[in-house]
């Protein structure tokens, strides 16, 4: 039983742990980089340490400078966010090791499910379906995956064992260009993970995303918390999020949400976690990966769940068991998630950075922002671009997307550029509101209109004439400050007298 929080994160995600520790009365220590000292989750936490540098290396990824400030503050657990320590093996060993309870998974189910290939095997084995590939475990040489490569068929895909988030994967339409694309998987997979071994799978085409959130505690309870429809990315950077997803119905619910915990025991599993899913037009599902951590889109099960995640994983991390079934978790609405990107989408998504000076946040019925920034606060080029998640709740989709809209309208942020304006096309898109879509969608299919259109330049041109007509107004009746030598006091009393 842990009584201290050190939360090793920033931004948004730090704020919303720090919530949930205060909710329930846990103190809390923050950790900040040099770029951060003025930030939001360091005014919340009852005390906060400073890491080092800007840079994640020399700050958020400081293991041994954060357990060494958790001993010094008498922090007696961690929570590691999403991102940075959250799925290293290593820092989760460290902790036990020191005696501090890490929020999370064991590090025996994070090494099982870190390594790509090995995941794979240990739900296959579990009767999870995974997609038709390479079997077994070990390093596959060039010769091995061509000759496989044959028995699996085309189109395939490449992929890098230590990977995830598609670095080192590659799509082979035949068997002439599969040598030059193992080795430049390797080569990319070995310089992102410092490890070049990969394995293979047949490429499923125009699927959907589709993950389940999984809850188990420590006296053998697991259960899921129904689907998020995660289809909407770019790039493998998730835009949007909704649960329940619209292509799932209450018959394939209850086949994936089985399947997901039946993975999530093959690893021991204990703590939230994720397990990602590829759902063809056929509603054929695949296991694709687990995410061992709290995920960015978890407030959006919470909406349509009503349970408090974090909150959960602080109970389950303090020994204690979750107090409802499966058969309790119940549905409630849509509830979708818009990622506020500090980025322009008018120039490719670029990343914008800057001073935040105007921040006007969406709010009323149905509206949830969470946000690590204020005005004042810079963005920063060190760390990932999302500086909010705006998150709404609607009784039914439609309600969700209309509700969504108004928000997206409410929000002004100045100071730098966001992907406010996407979403609002995206809002308006009909096949995103006929939920016609697939990870494809937003690469291929959906265009960002040019920011400048005719409109606007009428309506520009419209504003420069009104103001010019305002200034001459002006003009015509007063003199113009630098036209004046004498005090507006002395000026407006003989103005006065002139006109009695
Ligand atoms: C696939 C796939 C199609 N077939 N595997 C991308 C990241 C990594 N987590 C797995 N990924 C994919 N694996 C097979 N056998 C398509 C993708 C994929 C994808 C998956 C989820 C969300 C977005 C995606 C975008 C492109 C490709």
């Amino acid at each position: 039983m842990f009584n201290k929080v050190l939360i090793a994160n920033r931004g948004e995600i730090a704020v919303r742990i720090l919530r949930a520790c205060r909710e329930v009365g846990i103190e809390t220590v923050g950790v900040f980089s040099e770029a951060d000292r003025q930030a939001l989750h360091v005014r919340y936490a009852d005390e906060a340490y400073l890491l080092g540098p800007a840079p994640s290396r020399e700050s958020y990824l400081r293991a041994d400078k954060i357990i060494e400030i958790a001993k010094k503050s008498g922090a007696d657990a961690i929570h590691p966010g999403y991102g940075f320590l959250a799925e290293r093996e290593d820092f989760a060993t460290m902790c036990a090791d020191e005696g501090i309870t890490f929020i999370g998974p064991k590090p025996s189910s994070i090494a099982a499910m870190g390594d790509k290939m090995t995941a794979r095997e240990t739900v296959r084995k579990a009767g999870v379906p995974v997609v038709p590939g390479t079997e077994d475990v070990g390093n596959l040489h060039d010769e091995d995956l061509l000759s496989i490569a044959q028995t699996i068929g085309f189109p395939l895909l490449i992929k890098a064992t230590a990977g995830g988030g598609g670095k080192g994967m590659r799509e082979v339409r035949n068997i002439e260009e599969m040598p030059e694309l193992i080795k430049s998987a390797r080569r990319e997979a070995e310089s992102a993970f410092g490890d070049g071994n990969v394995y293979l799978e047949k490429l499923v085409e125009g699927a959907r995303h589709i993950e389940f959130q999984i809850l188990a505690d420590g006296h053998g309870n697991v259960l899921h918390l129904n689907e998020r429809e995660c289809s909407i990315q770019r790039r493998h950077q998730k835009l949007v999020e909704e649960a329940p997803s619209p292509f799932v119905d209450e018959e394939l619910r209850q086949k994936m949400g089985n399947v997901a915990v039946k993975a999530a025991q093959a690893v021991d599993y204990v703590n939230a976690g994720t397990i990602e899913f590829l759902v063809d037009k056929d509603k054929n599902f695949y296991f694709l990966e687990m995410n061992t951590r709290l995920q960015v889109e978890h407030p959006i099960t919470e909406l349509i769940t009503g349970i408090d995640i974090v909150k959960e994983q602080i109970r389950i991390a303090r020994g204690r068991e979750m107090t409802y079934r499966q058969e309790d978790i119940k549905i409630n609405g849509t509830a979708m998630e818009c990622r506020i990107n500090a980025e322009d989408p008018f120039n490719n998504f670029m990343p914008s950075t800057g001073m935040i000076t105007t921040n006007l946040i969406p709010n009323g019925p149905g509206v949830r922002v969470d946000s690590g920034v204020y005005p004042g606060f810079e963005i920063s080029p060190y760390y990932d671009p999302m500086i909010a998640k705006l998150i709404v709740w609607g009784e039914t989709r439609a309600a969700a997307i209309l509700r969504m809209r108004r928000a997206l309208e409410e929000y002004r942020i100045v100071g730098v550029r966001t992907n406010i304006p996407f979403h609002q096309m995206l809002m308006n898109s009909h096949r995103f509101m006929g939920g016609q879509f697939d990870t494809r969608f937003i690469e291929e299919r959906f265009m960002v209109q040019e920011e400048r259109n005719e409109a606007d330049e009428e309506i520009a041109a419209v504003l420069a004439t009104l103001v010019a007509h305002n200034e001459q107004q002006k003009a015509s009746q007063f003199v113009m400050r630098n036209e004046r030598d004498t005090s507006n006091w002395k000026w407006v009393g003989r103005w006065e007298r002139m006109h009695r």
